[in-house]
């Protein structure tokens, strides 16, 4: 399948995994690069010296193949992560959760291809203004931290305001969703959710359990009141989270204060208690573990019989 996304990157098969927060590490992101996707390592608020380790790990799996490093613009070492990409050579870097607009003359000059996470049509024009190679039109089925939009809409207005490609992520769990997101005009898709349920995803046992058991009413959407919406699996943790911001219970201050940490304590401990367990809507469609490799053949098998019927 050979798209502007294919030829950009260098890659065989038009997909990103995700780069998912304290999840999205070496082990699984190579796993993807290796078998013809772009993986990707989370910035996240990692240490930069951390960072720099799981960097120079891919590079040592992935030898001239590319990978991606994802910066989160909220992130408070972002700043510092941004020169380290730059210094490392990562050949491709994603933002998510801000504008990428302050750090984009710099990678472009690095020769970096940047890809910026959008979940609106006027930051995909913005973006592309300023200099992107593409955009990852991301819908609110999505884990996470989540805009408004859904991908069916946000897609289609996307490809139609920018001249860069598309990637749509959101709510794609399968060849059905890549396919249908090559018919809303997207050139390649971006998949977090279906990862978690990789076997080199390497998330405490308890989270990969939560994703691989969720139905389709299993994901719910917490922080809404403090602006930054995220969508996770619905524990007794996130239910209490919710129901406390609609009914006031919960400020948004103590709720930035509750849920600090959260992640961390879902993926390294799981933690049910105290842990924020990030997923996609799509939680109910993964239902098993298997490499990544596997899933990703399978899923463009899937999706090529669809797009030639
Ligand atoms: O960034 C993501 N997904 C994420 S980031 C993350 S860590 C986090 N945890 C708690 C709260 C916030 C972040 C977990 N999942 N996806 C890409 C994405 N970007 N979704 C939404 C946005 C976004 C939102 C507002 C991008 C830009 C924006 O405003 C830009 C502006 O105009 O400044």
């Amino acid at each position: 399948m050979t798209t502007r996304i294919t030829e950009l990157l260098g890659i065989k098969y038009p997909i990103l995994q995700g780069g998912m927060a304290w999840i999205a590490e070496t082990t699984l992101a190579s796993a993807v690069t290796n078998a013809g996707g772009l993986g990707i390592i989370a910035g996240g608020s990692a240490p930069i010296d951390y960072l720099r380790d799981q960097i120079r790990k891919t590079k040592a799996s992935v030898g001239d193949k590319p990978f991606g490093v994802n910066i989160m613009l909220m992130s408070p070492n972002a700043e510092e992560l941004a020169q380290l990409v730059i210094d490392e050579g990562v050949p491709v870097v994603t933002t998510g959760a801000g504008n990428a607009g302050k750090y984009m003359a710099a990678w472009k000059e690095a020769g970096i291809k940047v890809i910026p996470v959008v979940p609106s049509v006027a930051l995909a024009k913005r973006m592309e203004r300023a200099g992107a190679d593409a955009v990852v039109a991301e819908g609110t089925e999505s884990g996470g931290h989540i805009g408004e939009n859904t991908t069916m809409c946000l897609v289609p207005q996307v490809v139609d305001a920018v001249e860069i490609p598309v990637i749509a992520a959101g709510g794609i769990a399968d060849g059905r969703g890549i396919a249908a997101s090559f018919m809303l005009g997207a050139e390649g898709v971006q998949l977090g959710t279906r990862f978690l349920a990789a076997e080199e995803c390497q998330i405490h046992p308890t989270y990969k359990e939560l994703v691989v058991k969720a139905k389709d009413t299993d994901s719910i959407v917490t922080g809404r009141t403090t602006g930054h919406p995220c969508r996770n699996v619905k524990t007794k943790f996130s239910k209490k989270l919710a129901s406390g911001e609609m009914n006031g219970s919960i400020t948004p201050d103590e709720f930035e204060q509750i849920t600090l940490g959260s992640l961390r304590k879902a993926v390294q401990d799981g933690n049910l208690d105290e842990g924020s367990f990030l997923c996609g809507a799509i939680a109910g469609m993964v239902t098993k573990v298997e490499p990544a490799k596997d899933m990703i053949e399978e899923m463009f098998s899937q999706a090529e019989a669809l797009l030639n019927k």
